[in-house]
């Protein structure tokens, strides 16, 4: 009897995803986000006709509304340059919407609907009142000069600013997007509207920006880390970490790690990686935040400044350790690399980048027993500073950061507990199960709340 009922069930998983494939042709990035979701909704909601009967899902996977725009600007050299503009608002059964803004060359409509798919789940799992959202550009902001940023991102708000607004849809940073262009975003943004509100957030603290934004998605990575590991009677220290990426996420990710007594062995970016069997120290990591962030130049000064090894066009998951965080980007953890990691003894994965293990590295950890937490809910502490930065805008207050370190630890920690409370399963807790599932049940329930819209 199970066995015919989990055959229907994969039946209809199936049929969902060749039609959701067969609309939305080419978006691979959106179908494989919309799967992760669907292999685990569509059992849950088997037998509750009011989610089944309401299309819940096949709701939630048509965005509210995509807005694609071209946007103009003149480079240095007084080239004409044409760039495409993007905003998907995905859902705003809780709150208004709200997600990242991405700069990247391979930034495409399918990269974003399957950001602002993910970005709704997430956002309810922080408990706060937020939509999903996602936006931004095929503009490439590699080796421009601060002025043409600045008049990009002018050009681009132009567009954009009449669909967001405090109430309407608030924007933030994601790849590419960090403290220089929100300050010229938000620049522009006020000059066109003549209205100082929190329409975007990650705002420097001179101007209505939080303190804790900037750290919020690295540490809430580590916080969940640690959270999944206590269940275990393990703790971080001492232990062995391998991480991408060098940016926000990574470099932040990399302070709490230092912080709790981890050693921190690799960062990297998209030229190749850095290892350092010393480990990273504070000093070293402002090398690198100031290398990433000022200076704007490649992972491979540190090696030649901190006599490190560099392995260039290489990802670091072949290195050695105990967990492993990957925080640069999509798909970068494949099952050869998710292969690597469980033979070298790590035993758990805390995803700082959105959806960086394929679909085959995901089985991979879950059958070979690793803790592995799913980006929607290991990242969710940036957005869940960015809605704290919205709440203190609209009160006209600034939080201190001992206040907002704390409503951080409590969120990471609420989310991990929603996951135990939703993914129980037969092996132990399927953490994929319990975030797509106690993300769903609140923006469900709202839609259910408002009839066929
Ligand atoms: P940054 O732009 O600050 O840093 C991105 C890092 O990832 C850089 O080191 C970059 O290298 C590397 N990278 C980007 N694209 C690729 C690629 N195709 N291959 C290899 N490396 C790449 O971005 P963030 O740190 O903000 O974002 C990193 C990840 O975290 C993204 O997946 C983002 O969606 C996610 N995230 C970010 C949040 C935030 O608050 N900022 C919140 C939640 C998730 P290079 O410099 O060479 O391009
Ligand atoms: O992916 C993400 O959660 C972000 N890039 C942060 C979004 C936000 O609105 O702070």
């Amino acid at each position: 009897m199970s066995q015919n009922q989990s055959a229907a069930v994969t039946q209809e998983i199936e049929k969902f995803m060749n039609g959701l494939i067969r609309r939305n042709p080419g978006e691979t990035e959106f179908h494989q986000a919309v799967r992760e979701v669907a292999t685990t909704i569509i059992p849950f909601i088997e037998d509750k006709p009011a989610y089944k009967d309401a299309k819940v899902l096949e709701r939630l996977t048509e965005p509210d509304r995509v807005i694609s725009f071209r946007v103009c600007w003149e480079d240095d050299n007084r080239n004409v340059r044409v760039n495409r503009g993007y905003r998907v608002q995905c859902n705003n059964a809780i709150g208004p919407y709200k997600g990242g803004l991405r700069f990247h060359h391979d930034v495409n409509l399918g990269t974003l609907k399957f950001l602002s798919f993910e970005q709704t789940f997430k956002n309810s799992l922080t408990g706060l009142p937020m939509g999903g959202a996602k936006g931004g550009s095929d503009f490439n902001p590699k080796g421009k000069s601060d002025h043409e940023v600045m008049r990009f991102c002018q050009a681009f708000m132009t567009q954009l600013s009449r669909h967001i607004g405090a109430d309407t849809d608030i924007p933030a940073g994601d790849i590419g997007v960090g403290a220089r262009e929100i300050g010229y975003l938000f620049g522009q943004h006020k000059r066109l509207t003549n209205e100082f509100t929190g329409a975007l957030t990650g705002k420097g603290l001179a101007f209505g920006g939080s303190l804790v934004r900037q750290e919020a998605t690295g540490y809430g990575a580590v916080y969940f880390m640690e959270d999944m590991l206590e269940v275990e009677g393990i703790s971080l220290d001492g232990k062995t970490a391998v991480l991408s990426g060098s940016g926000n996420v990574a470099t932040f990710a990399a302070k709490k790690l230092i912080e709790l007594g981890a050693k921190v062995v690799t960062l990297s970016d998209s030229s190749g990686f850095i290892y350092d069997p010393t480990g990273l120290d504070f000093d070293k990591l402002e090398f690198i935040m100031e290398l990433k962030t000022v200076r704007r130049g490649r992972i491979s000064e540190y090696a030649d400044h901190f006599h490190a090894q560099y392995y260039e066009g290489e990802r670091p998951w072949r290195v050695k350790c105990d967990v492993a965080l990957p925080c640069a980007t999509q798909n970068e953890i494949d099952a050869g690399d998710a292969k690597a990691l469980i033979s070298n003894g790590c035993i758990a994965i805390s995803e700082g980048a959105n959806m960086p293990s394929t679909d085959g590295a995901i089985k991979m950890f879950q059958k070979a027993g690793v803790l592995y937490a799913p980006s929607k809910a290991a990242n969710a502490g940036g957005v869940a500073v960015s809605g704290l930065e919205m709440s203190q805008n609209s009160a006209r207050i600034s939080w201190s950061e001992e206040e907002l370190n704390n409503q951080l630890r409590t969120i990471m920690g609420n989310i991990h507990n929603s996951c135990i409370q939703h993914g129980q399963d037969t092996n132990g807790i399927n953490y994929v199960k319990g975030a797509n599932i106690a993300g769903f049940i609140k923006v469900a329930d709202a839609m259910l709340a408002y009839g066929v819209v």
